[in-house]
């Protein structure tokens, strides 16, 4: 038995199902996950020595690879100086202003821990804002684990074949209205369904939570104009996105304005971080100013504001980061559809920058209903060959592919040789 086999039977016996959180455990792929004992730039090293060559990047946080060593000098060094204080600190100031110069749409911004913190705030501030109680989501986006948002959500939750979770409350999800995402037609319909109801729209503006699924021309701009004729919020969940896609995230690449953007794990460089702002107006109905309370002692922690500054600093002052990891995205994208067409397999290649993601279907895929069309199995196959060969893709269908500034051509070379070699396998 492996090490990593052995560390998974004793976390069965103390742990939900051995991992702390579902998309770890290989449920949908098969096997066992594999315990990471240390990881360096693009290469995560498991307890049984066996190194892998990254796409994952913690779920995005790694934008500049893993164990970047001026991010982990910073967050020691703040560390040294005490790990919570649980009062304000220099650091979160910072981040603050940082966050706001760079990200013309927020105004002010709180700090909170978790991207599923952050949309949670975010929701209950456009309530308070607009004294609305509607939110309308996108089949397919996930936000996060909090109760309202747990409808057609993505990830997890799309990977386990559910369409809702348990132990939500009727009343919480009641309120909760889904579209189909690149529909634009789906969110007029409930805008006229529920006149002067609708709180806000949130929306992953590039949907990486079900594959990777890019917004279609007008899909963002027109529901900007909805929001604003309808009175309602719109609301980027940039989870993902923010300080990825640019260092103004999705909303700069595509020049969209929202109301209220969420941040999560880029903002902390891996560290537990999240945070939620915009306009001036809204973000002032959040508690000590206004009547929306949100709270949090180790929100602003300066161990993970240490971390995230030295992150977010990098990224700023080298634009040439993003042109790279674009290119590469591009390059990757490019030459993988290449090889589908030399192979002649049905499968579709999404993406945009540093976000792909391979749907095992043969259908274009724009929305949850395409993206569901995917062949799991066949996804399962193709993750057990590259895992066996030193790859870590995401073991889920429904996640992207994350490229860092750490991968490399030859990474990228390496990758579409393993998957060439997949497709020219008898058994495939
Ligand atoms: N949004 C991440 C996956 N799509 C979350 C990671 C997690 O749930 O652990």
């Amino acid at each position: 038995m492996s090490r990593s086999e052995a560390l998974f039977e004793r976390a069965k016996q103390v742990i939900p199902g051995g991992v702390n959180s579902p998309v770890r455990a290989f449920q949908a792929v098969g096997g066992n996950p594999r315990f990471i004992g240390k990881a360096d730039g693009t290469r995560m090293m498991d307890v049984d020595g066996n190194t892998y060559l990254d796409y994952i990047g913690s779920w995005g946080p790694m934008i500049l690879g893993h164990s970047h060593p001026a991010i982990t000098e910073a967050a020691v060094k703040a560390a040294e100086q005490g790990l919570s204080f649980g009062a304000s600190c220099e650091a979160e100031v910072e981040m603050a202003e940082l966050i706001c110069q760079s990200v013309p749409s927020v105004e002010l911004v709180r700090m909170v821990n978790s991207g599923t913190e952050a949309v949670m705030s975010a929701l209950r501030a456009a309530r308070g804002y607009t004294g609305r109680d509607k939110i309308v989501k996108f089949e397919g986006c996930y936000h996060g684990h909090c109760d309202s948002m747990l409808v057609k959500a993505g990830s997890g939750v799309m990977t386990g074949g559910a369409p809702d979770s348990a132990g939500v409350p009727k009343g919480c999800a009641a309120d909760t209205l889904t579209a189909v995402y690149n529909d634009l037609k789906s969110v007029e319909k409930l805008f006229s369904e529920f006149p002067g109801e609708i709180a806000a729209v949130i929306v992953e503006p590039v949907a990486a939570n079900m594959g990777v699924v890019t917004p279609e021309e007008g899909f963002l701009s027109g529901l900007r104009s909805l929001c604003s004729k309808e009175k309602a919020l719109l609301i980027f969940d940039e989870v993902i996105t923010g300080f990825r896609l640019g260092f103004t995230g999705a909303q700069g690449y595509y020049d969209v304005t929202p109301d209220l953007t969420t941040f999560g794990k880029i903002i902390g460089a891996g560290m537990p971080v999240g945070a939620y702002g915009g306009r001036r107006e809204v973000m002032e109905t959040v508690a000590p100013v206004g009547q929306v309370y949100q709270a949090g002692t180790l929100s602003g922690n300066p161990v993970a504001m240490a971390a995230g500054l030295a992150q977010l600093h990098i990224l700023k002052e080298n634009p040439d980061i993003y042109e790279k990891l674009n290119r590469l995205g591009d390059c990757f994208r490019t030459k993988l559809s290449g090889l589908l067409e030399q192979y002649q397999v049905p499968c579709q290649v999404t993406g945009v920058g540093s976000l792909s993601c391979l749907f095992f279907t043969e259908r274009p895929v724009r929305d949850y209903p395409s993206a569901k069309t995917s062949d799991t199995e066949a996804f399962g196959r193709y993750f057990r060959y590259m895992l066996s060969k030193g790859i870590y893709v995401a073991p889920s269908q429904f996640e992207a592919l994350f490229l860092s500034a750490a991968h490399t051509e030859e990474d990228i070379s390496r990758t579409l040789t393993v998957m060439e070699e997949y497709w020219n396998h008898p058994e495939v």
